[in-house]
């Protein structure tokens, strides 16, 4: 059964470090109250559905945090300041370029004057450089807040959190959901304290309905943000209609509708009036592309359009 937003958000408990959050978004969103700074707040990588408070197991999913993490990138080089909210452990924006190198691998070790001295090994130095000076200068600017989750219940309080921090910023704000959220879960007071054990035979889950998040979110959170949902299916056929339903029934933006099989390849942008693909060739991918550069550059221009619907530029 489908649990109502507010039951969940008074029956499953909150995160011990959801206060130390939201000091760091009143701080990040008053750096940028009286400017015009566009900020993004992004959602990355996939949710976890714990079986036991004490967690030996749980229900996950694939998702890297790939989206996420490069959509930052791309968001901070258009001048966004970015609110990067992932997964613990997924990808995040810069140090992604270095995911799978073996990090020891990386560094080269000598001695000065009896001491060590640490190098990045040639192979690597240019890249490396390259993601650092990038990183260093979104942080020196206060440009970039990263703050995780891991859980689903911790993934939505954070999200609440977030989008009350930046409503003030109205117009000026993307929501860019692009976190693979798990549909279903374990209400807090039906999950077993300890490690199920498997003497009295195979555990029956009663697995439970997570409400729809984005009903609250862009009716009553962030009325007047630019709101954007992602949508994943695996069957082609559903693909359209149900990113197609999904904006009406919340009436938000945009929904930008992928295939698990090739998400890195195609989207499909999906409006009220429209929809059209954007997508890399075999060359393009080949040369390292990256989908996302086109989401963005197209997700900029209809925010700006949002933020300035007579500027024809
Ligand atoms: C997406 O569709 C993302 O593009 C991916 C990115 C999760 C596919 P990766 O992290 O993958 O780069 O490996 N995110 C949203 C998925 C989702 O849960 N959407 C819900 C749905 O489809 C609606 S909010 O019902």
């Amino acid at each position: 059964m489908e649990s109502n937003w507010e039951e969940f958000y008074a029956n499953q408990p909150k995160p011990s470090d959801l206060e130390t959050s939201t000091k760091l978004l009143d701080n990040f969103v008053k750096r940028y109250s009286s400017d015009d700074t566009k900020i993004a707040l992004v959602t990355s990588g996939g949710t976890t559905v714990p079986l036991e408070h004490n967690t030996v197991r749980f229900v996950d999913n694939f998702s890297a945090g790939t989206r996420g993490a490069i959509s930052t990138e791309y968001f901070l080089k258009h001048g966004y300041a970015v609110i990067f909210m992932y997964r613990a452990k997924s990808l995040e924006p810069f140090s992604r370029h270095f995911t799978g190198q073996k990090f020891l691998d990386m560094l080269d070790l000598t001695q000065k004057d009896g001491r060590p001295q640490l190098t990045v090994c040639d192979k690597y130095s240019s890249s490396v450089a390259e993601a650092l000076v990038k990183y260093k200068s979104a942080i020196r600017e206060g440009k970039l807040l990263q703050l995780s989750f891991t859980t689903l219940s911790e993934y939505l309080w954070l999200l609440r959190a977030a989008s009350q921090a930046v409503a003030p910023l109205k117009k000026r704000v993307v929501l860019y959901l692009a976190a693979a959220v798990s549909d279903f879960y374990v209400p807090s007071n039906e999950m077993s304290v300890h490690k199920i054990g498997s003497t009295i035979g195979a555990p029956k889950i009663a697995l439970h309905l997570v409400p729809k998040i984005l009903k609250p979110l862009v009716s009553l959170w962030v009325p007047e943000a630019f709101v954007v949902s992602f949508k994943l299916e695996t069957d082609e056929n559903l693909l359209i209609s149900k990113a197609r339903a999904s904006l009406n029934t919340y009436n938000h933006k945009l929904v930008i509708a992928n295939m698990l099989q090739t998400r890195k390849q195609k989207v499909t942008m999906v409006d009220k009036d429209k929809d059209y693909v954007l997508s890399l060739t075999k060359d393009q991918m080949d040369q390292g592309e990256e989908i996302e550069s086109s989401i963005i550059t197209d997700l900029v221009k209809r925010h700006q359009n949002f933020l300035s619907p007579n500027d024809s530029s």
